[in-house]
């Protein structure tokens, strides 16, 4: 399960160029989930009665594409070693948000497809490979988390 240098390698690398912008990565991310998957809107009190042209405008979508980069950015850059930041994560999305680990999977897949479309030099096979089998370990690490606090999702 435990990633290599290289692969870790290949994360940061591209992940420097995500954060140039994490704002507008954490944003086109969102959209994209609540457009392929309008169940995942469900779990947003907030934007759950939005249009897609409200959600796509507006500045509490941005902020919250930040807070989910922001936190994913953490976690990356602590390559492995990042118990302390993800057990808040698995506490709060499984007994205050109640997020389905099928969820934590669709957004995994809506990073990669993002980063692959903003960064095709920087995402290559190998970047991807390593940011899939991170992400991969991420659902794996937060379905454990869940466990803990009753929560099968
Ligand atoms: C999350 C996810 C997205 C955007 C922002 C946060 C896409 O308004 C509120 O208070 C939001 C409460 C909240 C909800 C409904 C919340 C808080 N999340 C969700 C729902 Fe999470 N989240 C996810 C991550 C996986 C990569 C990360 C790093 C993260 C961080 N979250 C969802 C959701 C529903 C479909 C998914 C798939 C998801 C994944 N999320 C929240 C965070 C952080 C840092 C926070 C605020 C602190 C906390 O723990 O509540």
């Amino acid at each position: 399960m435990a990633l290599s240098d290289q692969e870790w390698h290949h994360i940061l690398h591209v992940w420097e160029k995500v954060e140039a912008d994490l704002t507008g990565h954490g944003h086109a991310v969102l959209i994209r989930l609540f457009h392929d998957d309008p169940d995942a809107l469900k779990f947003f009190e907030r934007f759950k009665h939005m249009k897609p042209d409200e959600l796509q405008h507006s500045e509490d979508v941005k902020k919250h594409g930040n807070t989910v980069f922001t936190a994913l950015g953490k976690i990356i850059k602590k390559k492995g070693h990042h118990e302390a930041e993800l057990k808040p994560l698995a506490k709060s999305h499984a007994t205050v948000h109640k997020i389905p680990i099928k969820q934590l999977e669709h957004i995994s897949a809506k990073i990669i497809d993002v980063l692959k479309e903003k960064h095709p030099a920087d995402f290559g096979a190998d970047g991807q490979a390593a940011m899939k089998k991170f992400l991969d370990m991420f659902c794996h690490e937060m379905a454990a988390g869940y466990k803990e606090h009753g929560f099968h999702g």
